[in-house]
């Protein structure tokens, strides 16, 4: 059985001689033109983005796999049936699915890997209760790189070829202390004084985390939590967390740097925080309208908040023009449960969904009335008896953490001098052609941003091979 590393090992070079002769040979080519510079990079075609794709009609791929796809190849837990972040960390990485024994030998070396250092349990004990669990997650992530192995080897001169090595090392050392962490937040705001358990070396990452979180008795919810983490890994690289991480990694800033950065990206109301947010925007719904709500009286509830000039949370995307299949793959979880299916608030959704597309197209604005991820996510852990919502995306940090980050860092130092796009920022406004050779993405004026409420950043991401295919039409 071949390990991570190894596997990686002989995945690597070939993905590097792709980019190379795609570099030597199309330098020139033009994959496209920018037309949308004020308007948050929709459609900008300026990432490389291997591991994932987003289709605006049919949702997520990852390495072509569909999510019905993933949850019938990709290993689960002993004992589960849903994918776990192990199996789609793998194939994320390698393009590969692992057997059951290569995500086995991986849960492993993560729960070996678990334990916090000293200073950082020390640490996150003396944030103030009142701290958002966010920024304790994001400060606490940086201050791991205390232990930075790409750090360390930098310092001492290694040379470009080492550095995914050192990358990758740190990426799982990260990946493998997120439940402790994650925890210990969850355990010093809202159950302060209860023991925190030791980490189990059988268990798989979140089976792990549940346990810690003090749900481990609840088989259903460690499912439901496996499921979640594994979806809510990679979105493709234009997100903005997962950009946030792409450009703080093409730094050589260390993993813990990068992913520290895009927890905070995250943490806006109009991505990761989305999911808290909703839960709130429903139960003030359930309260105001009270049990046996009808399709008309949620109308109305949406045309109010409509009206008061806030967004309807859970509804709308970047790219999406269909339902989230996250959402749908979420919401079939629980059409398998009954308990699920006939609880208030999981009715409450759906009833939501059954009105709100129409509502939101008569409004006219968003270009995607539908739900996306967040629309359930957090409701369902409500259910659950996890009600505590400022805690809700820090569960989607962790996600993002196992699978997502070691993507963008390894992308970004792997590929570090590769050039993809520019444009000028004189050029607000015109139009201005992406060639492949150039790498110079100007930032942003971040007072001017948000001084002219300009839109979330969300460029478009292409794959090796869909470059290749696109320049050689020329
Ligand atoms: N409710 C009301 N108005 C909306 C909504 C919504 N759910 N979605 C978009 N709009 C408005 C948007 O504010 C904009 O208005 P204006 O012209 O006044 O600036 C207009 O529709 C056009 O926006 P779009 O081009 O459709 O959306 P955009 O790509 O700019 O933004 C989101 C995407 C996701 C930021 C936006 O749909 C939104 O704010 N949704 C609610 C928050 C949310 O659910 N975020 C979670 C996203 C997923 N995630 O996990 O990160
Ligand atoms: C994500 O999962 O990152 C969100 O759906 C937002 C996005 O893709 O832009």
């Amino acid at each position: 059985t071949k390990s991570l590393r190894e596997t990686l090992q002989e995945v690597i070079p070939a993905k590097q001689e792709q980019l190379k002769k795609l570099k030597t040979e199309h330098a020139q080519a033009v994959v496209g033109e920018v037309e949308n510079i004020i308007g948050g990079m929709r459609g900008l075609k300026a990432m490389l983005w291997d591991a994932s794709v987003l289709d605006p009609l049919e949702g997520i791929r990852f390495h072509g796999l569909s999510i019905p796809d993933c949850q019938k190849v990709l290993p689960a837990a002993p004992g589960g049936k849903e994918i776990i972040p192990e199996s789609m960390l793998w194939l994320l990485l390698t393009g590969q699915v692992p057997t059951p024994e290569q995500t086995r030998e991986l849960s492993r070396e993560l729960a070996e890997k678990g334990e916090l250092p000293k200073f950082i349990e020390e640490l996150v004990d003396s944030f103030p209760q009142t701290l958002h669990p966010m920024t304790q997650l994001g400060m606490a992530v940086a201050a791991l790189n205390h232990d930075s192995s790409f750090q360390a080897a930098y310092e001492k001169g290694m040379k470009k070829s080492e550095y995914w090595t050192h990358t990758l090392e740190d990426c799982i050392n990260l990946i493998a202390r997120l439940p402790a962490l994650a925890a210990r937040i969850y355990r010093n705001v809202y159950k302060p004084g209860n023991p925190l358990p030791a980490i189990n070396k059988d268990l798989d990452l979140v089976g792990n985390y549940s346990n810690l979180l003090g749900y481990g008795d609840n088989h259903s919810l460690t499912e439901y939590l496996r499921l979640y983490i594994a979806l809510h890994g990679d979105h493709e690289g234009g997100n903005a967390s997962a950009h946030t991480a792409h450009l703080v990694g093409s730094t050589l800033s260390d993993p813990y740097l990068s992913y520290s950065a895009a927890l905070f990206a995250l943490a806006g109301p109009l991505h990761g925080l989305a999911n808290q947010e909703v839960l709130r925007w429903q139960l003030a719904m359930q309260k105001e309208l009270g049990d046996n709500v009808t399709p008309e009286q949620i109308k109305d509830y949406l045309w109010k908040t409509l009206k008061s000039g806030q967004v309807v949370p859970g509804y709308g995307h970047g790219v999406l023009r269909n339902p989230d299949p996250r959402f749908i793959a979420l919401q079939q979880f629980c059409d398998g449960k009954p308990e699920l299916k006939s609880s208030p608030i999981i009715e409450l959704v759906n009833k939501t969904f059954q009105v709100a597309p129409d509502v939101l197209k008569e409004h006219g604005k968003t270009k995607n009335p539908y739900p996306n991820v967040d629309a359930t996510s957090g409701c369902v852990l409500y259910h659950y008896g996890l009600t505590e919502f400022k805690y809700y995306t820090v569960i989607f940090g962790v996600s993002r953490g196992n699978v997502d980050y070691p993507d963008v860092i390894l992308s970004a130092h792997i590929y570090f001098d590769c050039s993809l796009g520019s444009f000028d920022p004189a050029g607000v406004g015109t139009r201005y052609v992406v060639a492949i050779d150039v790498f110079d993405i100007p930032l942003n004026d971040v007072v001017l941003i948000s001084a002219l409420g300009m839109p979330l950043e969300r460029p478009k991401s292409l794959s090796l091979d869909a470059i290749e295919k696109l320049v050689k039409k020329d």
